[in-house]
């Protein structure tokens, strides 16, 4: 005996219980789950081998949800009263699973008996599920599909011999008239009342025999369809006794759903007679008198019950006697019970005898697995904006959707479309969405959100939100003052060029060169003013608005002086993001000039030049650096200068590090030039 551990796979299953039964060597286990982990896992009986708790994580359940085994055997689930579970079984641990039964907790869980294994192993799993009830005509109960425990226990009261305990799965579900047929609902259809207590129309009909309770059915479904009150697939009949017993438990496993004085008209206080219906409380499905008032014909021939698992039992196709269900008026105790089989003749008439109709779903309620018609689509959006992902499907309702990025469940994303609002680079990926219903579930094919890595002009880089340590450790060479060390944490991404603004790219859009190196317009363009810097971004944030190649949340600025660090440094922590040589233009090796751009080897996040060739202005006021941890800091609110990073092709090693400030006049114009961030308006 193994327990092979627990995996998640579906959206909807909750926890799992996986065990083997062997036939020769039950045995059984109860796991615990809580907040999503497996937190106790022991053997009860029987077995070897492994029983630790394995570190698999099924998906947090919303409600304690359990599945256990008995001997016996038998499987227990015990959850929240009144939650839906469907339980499905697999011989495979991965599947293919089928859905087994559907059930509702009551208030001491739900236990299936006679597990009879196909194979020498099943696997089963429980899931919560939503709650598809759909209304029928006035007065009918829609019964769900599902499975219960017909019969008692050998430790119930008045027990007969002949209620041997045994697992019946309804596998449709159907309408079932919350009272017994009364009086003037009989005359009604057939024209006459046979009933021997009369004075009120209310009172069940009785001394019909099973033959003329058929014969209702069939005028009531002639005269419903005619009146378009049903379906021309759907008729009234009368219950099975596996539809009437599961019906008047009501998930109950007691003698009855309640007290009988409370729920039923009996020989204790019928006064010796029929009393009109629904003058007793109804079960928790809103049925009344299942227990008392009137026994009630049962569809089937009577039979002994089988000891495994029967599916939609109706009975043997001849017999001596009808099944009638639930005592009557005249009744003791012992045979006003859920479980309480009675059967006659059925040409038999007597004034405690009648029936209640049920309806028939019809193909209106079969259950249609999942069909996806539309798949989301995949779509390409900028940094900030908006990504909708829709699915069209159909099937049985209710269908209930889930997300997945990546193959990941999305909290919350549980309806037929999913918005991604204020794109990052983190929502990037593979979008599907796994549609189910009790019939089944499909997932989509994948949708991928692609971000838009190149901005509204080429060569820009999506730098992430983060927290670096800005500044320099008091060991590096060529540190100087002001460059005191501080974490900074970056809220928001940004796009950053990958290379300073060339003359070429200036000149496009100022429609001058101010440059003092000239000869090649890949050269960095210098000479520029802090002021111009910023009127540069402005006019190309107005240009590529009207272009429609940026939205007009979005703008070009000059990056802040933490946003220019942190770009620089791509995550290292050194005085360079590497060899001086390898990646900048200094006095060490410039010639004493400016050079194309991107001639050096890049950074980690595919900068060039950060360090050297020119320096680079930033929008912040030169200040000193706060003590501690900040945020998005942005600088002073007034100063002389305007900061300046990277250091240039004249500098020397100590002023080409990631670190070094520097600040200079906004208007002068030596050899400085800038790179544009692009961001959402701030
Ligand atoms: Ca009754
Ligand atoms: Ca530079």
């Amino acid at each position: 005996m193994r327990f092979p551990g627990w995996i998640s796979r579906a959206a909807t299953v909750m926890a799992f219980f996986c065990g083997l039964l062997n036939a020769g060597e039950p045995a059984t286990a109860v796991a615990t789950v809580i907040t999503g982990l497996v937190t106790g896992l022991s053997a009860t009986s029987g077995g070897s081998g492994s029983l630790s708790a394995p570190d698999a994580r099924p998906a947090a359940p919303p409600l304690p949800l359990r599945l256990t085994m008995d001997p016996g055997p038998s499987l227990k689930v015990s959850g929240a009263s009144g939650l839906k579970v469907r339980v499905d079984w697999s011989g495979e641990i991965s599947g293919p699973w089928t859905p087994w039964s559907n059930v509702v907790v009551g208030a001491s869980g739900f236990a299936l008996v006679g597990l009879s294994g196909e194979g020498d192993r099943r696997f089963y799993r429980a899931g919560t599920v939503s709650d598809p009830r759909p209304t029928g005509p006035t007065d009918f109960v829609w019964i769900e599909p599902g499975a219960f425990v017909m019969g008692t226990s050998l430790s119930e009261p008045d027990r007969q011999y002949d209620e041997v305990q045994h697992t019946v799965i309804l596998s449709r579900g159907f309408w079932l008239s919350n009272h017994e047929v009364t009086q003037g609902e009989y005359l009604a259809v057939m024209g006459k009342n046979p009933s021997f207590y009369t004075g009120n129309t209310n009172r069940p009909v009785e001394s019909v025999h099973w033959n003329e309770a058929v014969e209702y059915c069939k005028k009531l479904t002639e005269k419903d369809r005619a009146a378009g009150r049903i379906t021309a697939s759907q008729e009234y009949r009368l219950p099975t006794e596996a539809e009437w017993e599961y019906a008047a438990r009501a998930g109950t496993t007691g003698q009855r759903h309640g007290e009988l004085d409370q729920i039923g008209w009996w020989a204790g206080n019928s006064m010796s007679k029929t009393n009109p219906v629904k003058t007793k409380a109804a079960n928790a499905w809103g049925l009344y008198d299942m227990i008392g008032n009137v026994m009630e014909w049962c569809a089937d021939w009577r039979e002994e019950y089988p000891t495994g698992t029967a599916v939609d039992p109706m009975g043997p196709e001849l017999g001596d006697v009808r099944v009638v269900r639930g005592g009557s008026w005249g009744n003791p105790p012992a045979s006003t019970r859920s479980a309480y089989r009675s059967s006659f003749r059925p040409y038999l008439r007597t004034d405690f005898l009648g029936f209640r109709t049920a309806l028939s779903a019809g193909p209106t309620t079969e259950l249609v697995a999942p069909s996806i018609t539309a798949s989301p689509q995949g779509v390409t959006v900028r940094s900030g904006q908006t990504a909708r992902f829709t699915v069209m499907v159909t099937g049985t309702a209710p269908l209930t959707f889930q997300w997945q990025l990546n193959g990941v469940d999305l909290p919350g994303a549980t309806a037929a479309n999913y918005t991604v609002n204020n794109a990052q680079l983190a929502n990037a990926g593979e979008y599907r969405v796994v549609v189910s219903n009790p019939a089944g579930s499909v997932t989509s094919t994948p949708a991928v959100l692609t971000m838009n890595q190149t901005a509204g002009t080429s060569g820009f880089v999506w730098i992430q939100p983060g927290t670096f340590l800005m500044g320099s450790p008091s060991g590096e060479e060529g540190r100087s003052n002001g460059e005191l060390q501080h974490t900074v944490t970056l809220s928001q991404g940004f796009w950053l060029s990958d290379h300073e603004v060339t003359q070429s790219e200036y000149l496009s859009v100022m429609g001058s060169n101010p440059s003092f190196f000239t000869g090649d317009l890949n050269r960095p363009v210098e000479t520029v003013s802090w002021d111009n810097a910023v009127r540069y971004c402005q006019k190309l944030t107005e240009r590529e608005r009207a272009a429609g190649l940026i939205t007009a949340q979005e703008a070009y600025r000059l990056p802040t002086e933490a946003e220019w660090e942190y770009a620089a440094r791509a995550g290292t922590t050194g005085a360079r993001h590497g060899e001086l040589d390898a990646i900048a233009w200094w006095l060490g090796n410039s010639g004493s000039q400016t050079r194309p751009v991107k001639q050096k080897a890049p950074n980690a996040w595919g900068l060039y030049d950060m360090i050297g060739n020119v320096w680079e202005w930033c929008s912040d006021w030169y200040g000193a650096y706060p003590i501690g941890s900040v945020t998005d800091p942005i600088g002073p609110g007034s100063g002389n200068d305007r900061v300046d990073r990277g250091g240039g092709w004249g500098s020397g090693a100590e002023r080409v590090r990631s670190a070094y400030r520097d600040g200079d006049d906004p208007g002068t114009r030596k050899t400085l030039g800038f790179r544009p961030a692009l961001s959402l308006v701030r």
